[in-house]
């Protein structure tokens, strides 16, 4: 036999039954239909690679004068922001879509395509306190930013067929500037994401009569290996398939579609998760924990069958060991699939230990 040598393992190769959480094994990704290689015989490995700057915790400032997003301040493009006391949402100053954009001519047999993409793009500052974002927001705040969420998704979806509500938080994450705040891109098109889980929930929905996101949350509250938090209305959980050391899966317990049809109830109890999981996600690593969030609903698409939908918010934090050690989605990850050493349950376990100190 030729080859090298195979590392010694805990387990006697071929013997030991299988057990996930020592065992290497693939796990489905059944929204995206992406395959995850989880490797937990690997946790312990040394790191001498790349660490990240620790975020000082320094209190930020209420007013900066150089920021583009505080109240009152003149923006990159010149536009000046009006002296808003509560949510404030603007037009993107240098919008990736633009409402009317002539059609390309398309060849459907070129192996070369392009398709017409429209759409707006918008900026909303949660609050005019450029040093709070969600975990130090007030209730009412925090409740604002929600309700802004839905009332946007619903006027532009009246002429887009996609909504998507997302926010980076973080240098890490590319996020432009500390003052708190998100952004909604709206498209004729769904996008990548969008169309796979739409095909995906279609297809669950098709084959079983169920709702796929539905199926899950009944396994995850059933064996509550994974969830994070939960209130009334939503549940928070590692999912089965997280790429992302601690990534998060947001699901509601009543059978919400999109985000403009939630009740007020549900509106409240939403608030009140920005305000636990992220206050958990900063006292994971004791820092302001970086981040890209958004949420996933039901298309604006006249005649689509919208029963095989749920919403649902994913979290996808970069962070792995530290504030300053990160997972990289390099290398194996870009060229064959996404692979993990911490499994999903253990990285819930450490949320809701980081949970259990803060609130
Ligand atoms: P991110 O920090 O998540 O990149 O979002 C900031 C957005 O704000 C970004 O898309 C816009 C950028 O184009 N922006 C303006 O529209 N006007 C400005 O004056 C600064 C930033
Ligand atoms: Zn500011």
């Amino acid at each position: 036999m030729t080859g090298v040598d195979l590392p010694a393992h805990a387990w006697e190769p071929g013997k030991a039954p299988f057990d996930p959480s020592r065992h290497p094994h693939r796990r489905l990704n059944p929204l995206s239909g992406r395959w995850v290689l989880v490797s937990p015989q690997r946790a312990q490995r040394p790191w001498l690679g790349r660490t990240e700057r620790a975020t000082t915790d320094v209190a930020r400032p209420s007013y900066d004068p150089g920021c583009y997003l505080c109240p009152g301040n003149v923006r990159a493009q010149g536009a000046r922001n009006p002296a808003y006391g509560g949510v404030h949402v603007f037009a993107n100053d240098f919008a990736a879509l633009l409402p009317d954009t002539p059609a390309p001519k398309s060849d459907d047999n070129s192996p070369l395509q392009m398709r017409q993409a429209a759409g707006e793009c918008r900026v909303i500052c949660f609050s005019p306190d450029h040093g709070r974002s969600w975990p130090e927001l007030s209730q009412p705040q925090r409740r604002a930013a929600v309700e802004t969420w839905c009332s946007q998704t619903r006027e532009l979806g009246q002429r887009w067929a996609w909504v998507q509500v997302f926010e980076n938080q973080g240098e890490l994450m590319g996020c432009s500037s500390p003052h708190p705040h998100g952004q909604i891109w709206a498209t004729d098109a769904l996008p990548d994401e969008a169309a796979v889980e739409d095909r995906n929930q279609a297809d669950w929905y098709r084959r079983t009569g169920q709702v796929l996101l539905d199926a899950v949350l009944q396994h995850e509250l059933a064996t509550a290996e994974r969830v994070v938090w939960r209130n009334a209305d939503w549940v928070v959980v590692v999912p089965w398939w997280a790429a992302w050391p601690f990534e998060t899966l947001v699901l509601p317990v009543r059978p919400w579609t999109r985000l403009d049809l939630l009740d007020e109830a549900a509106r409240d109890a939403l608030a009140e998760v920005m305000r636990v999981i992220t206050r958990c996600y900063d006292a994971l690593f004791q820092c302001p924990f970086p981040y890209s969030m958004g949420w996933h609903g039901a298309p604006f698409i006249a005649g689509v069958d919208v029963s095989p939908w749920r919403l649902h918010a994913h979290f996808y934090p970069p962070l792995l060991r530290s504030a300053t050690v990160r997972k990289f989605m390099v290398g194996y990850e870009m060229l064959a699939e996404t692979q993990r050493d911490l499994t999903p349950e253990a990285a819930a376990a450490a949320l809701r230990a980081a949970l259990a100190e803060v609130v």
